[in-house]
């Protein structure tokens, strides 16, 4: 009996590319990040069409106990002291967690709970990052290369954005030199 064997898509661990016949690719640029960064004058003076980050996904299924997979690919750089950062999101379905894996660069997973209790994870080649459920996160690229992380979550999931208006109760700014974490006071 001849059994066929499918050739599945696949991805580059040292990058993060996937190789697969259908992509769907979602850039993020400066000029889409209104009032996520501090310095808003600063962001101002930035082309509003400088890719922030990009993100390539695997086209999946939707409905429950489907899966996506996608890879977040977050520039170096910073606005005035800050680093570059994804938006950052709850999920709608606030009970769904996330894996990431980070593939290259070194940066910070921001992870916040609906206390607005706030914590950092190193991301490092090899790192893994178990997200729970009431969660939001958030990358951050502390480093000089590009920040490439592995993702695996629910499609069911969804983003609540808007739950983050008030933003994260954590900055991760260079100052002296330093990365540094500083607590926000008004959110
Ligand atoms: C990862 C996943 C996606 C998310 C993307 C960018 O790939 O968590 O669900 O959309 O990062 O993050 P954000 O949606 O916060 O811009
Ligand atoms: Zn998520």
């Amino acid at each position: 009996m001849n059994i066929p064997v499918s050739l599945p898509p696949g991805v580059a661990f040292l990058n993060g590319h996937f190789t697969a016949e259908d992509m769907i690719t979602k850039i993020t640029h400066c000029g889409d990040l209104a009032g996520v960064f501090h310095d808003q004058i600063t962001w101002q003076s930035i082309p509003s069409e400088t890719t922030i980050y990009q993100v390539e996904m695997l086209k999946s299924p939707q409905g429950e106990g489907e899966l996506f997979v996608g890879t977040t690919h977050l520039n170096p750089g910073r606005v005035g002291d800050e680093f570059y950062m994804t938006r950052g999101h709850f999920h709608q379905r606030r009970e769904q967690g996330e894996v990431y894996f980070g593939l290259r660069g070194s940066g910070l997973l921001l992870l916040q709970n609906e206390q607005g209790e706030a914590r950092l994870e190193q991301v490092s080649p090899g790192s893994v990052h178990i997200i729970p459920g009431f969660t939001a996160h958030r990358l951050i690229n502390t480093g000089t290369e590009v920040l490439s992380a592995l993702a695996v979550w629910p499609s069911i999931a969804g983003h609540d954005y808007a739950a983050l208006a008030q933003g994260f109760s954590l900055r991760v700014v260079l100052q002296d030199g330093k990365i540094q974490a500083k607590e926000v006071q008004n959110g």
